[in-house]
């Protein structure tokens, strides 16, 4: 069997896992969403990070079912979450989208098929896109996103900082939320990064948008973040990828 038709079979099975890992609000280190991270559980090589087989589902077209797979699965999840935790805030999940799921696929009723069939807050889904997808084709990604917002989907710019738009473009795409790169967070605690971290968050802030620092791997890069004024983080200080059940302790355990 080729990869291709082991992942076409797998997402058939549903054989991908979703883990998600915790955003935090730095104020108070309560959880605020969680991110969808996809994992493949190959009968022979192991648990496969999405490096290993999203390129192959892109090339193959397998993306479409295994995104349609995802959204859905991360919409029901949320719904129990906020079931479960009723009184206080709903929280958010978001998902990753790829550029053939935006681009060439008709990503809006995919969306209002989850929507339908789940019971999330509105608002609370959201996709992540970088900006080399919404640069590959800058007119129809901020139309379609421009729908996608209409009906009550969050956006949120992924790995902000890699690409190499232009900060100008940042205002033609309906994004709410930018998740600052890895790259620019993890340096924190050695001092080396804080005007570029203060200036993203400075301009994310002055256009209306939250900022999610990606990449908080120790206490004191969560201190130093919430003293430039960034509200949410992501990264190993918080927790890492875990399964939904893990989710729902971590959501209802007292504080
Ligand atoms: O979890 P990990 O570090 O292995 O994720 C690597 C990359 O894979 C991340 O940049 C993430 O955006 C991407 N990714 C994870 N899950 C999915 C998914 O379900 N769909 C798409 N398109 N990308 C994903
Ligand atoms: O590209 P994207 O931002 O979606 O990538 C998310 C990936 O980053 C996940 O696969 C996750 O495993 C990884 N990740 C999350 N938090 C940390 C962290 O604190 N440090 C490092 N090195 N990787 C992280
Ligand atoms: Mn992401
Ligand atoms: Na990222």
């Amino acid at each position: 069997l080729t990869l291709e038709s082991e992942l076409r079979r797998a997402i058939e099975r549903q054989e991908i896992t979703i883990l998600y890992q915790p955003i935090v609000r730095l104020e108070d280190r309560s959880i605020a969403g969680f991110e969808a991270l996809s994992r493949w559980d190959h009968p022979k090589l192991g648990r496969m990070s999405p490096s290993e087989f999203i390129s192959i589902a892109e090339e193959t077209g397998l993306i479409v079912d295994l995104g349609m797979f995802v959204l859905d699965q991360t919409a029901k999840q949320l719904s129990v979450w906020q079931r479960a935790m009723r009184s206080r805030d709903p929280i958010f999940a978001s998902v990753n989208v790829s550029s053939r799921q935006l681009l060439r696929h008709d990503l809006i009723h995919d969306i209002r098929t989850v929507l339908s069939r789940s019971s999330v807050a509105r608002g609370t889904l959201k996709l992540e896109l970088t900006e080399s997808l919404v640069m590959e084709n800058p007119e129809h990604a901020a139309q379609m996103l421009t729908r996608i917002r209409e009906l009550g989907t969050g956006l949120s710019l992924d790995d902000f900082g890699t690409g190499h738009s232009s900060l100008a473009y940042l205002q033609r795409f309906p994004f709410d939320t930018i998740k600052i790169d890895q790259s620019f967070v993890r340096t924190t605690s050695r001092g080396t990064r804080p005007v570029i971290l203060k200036s993203i968050i400075a301009l994310a802030h002055d256009l209306g948008m939250d900022v999610v620092a990606e990449g908080a791997e120790t206490d004191s890069d969560a201190v130093e973040l919430y003293q430039m004024g960034c509200e949410y983080a992501q990264g190993f200080a918080f927790g890492e990828p875990m399964d939904a059940d893990a989710a729902m302790r971590l959501l209802t355990e007292v504080r």
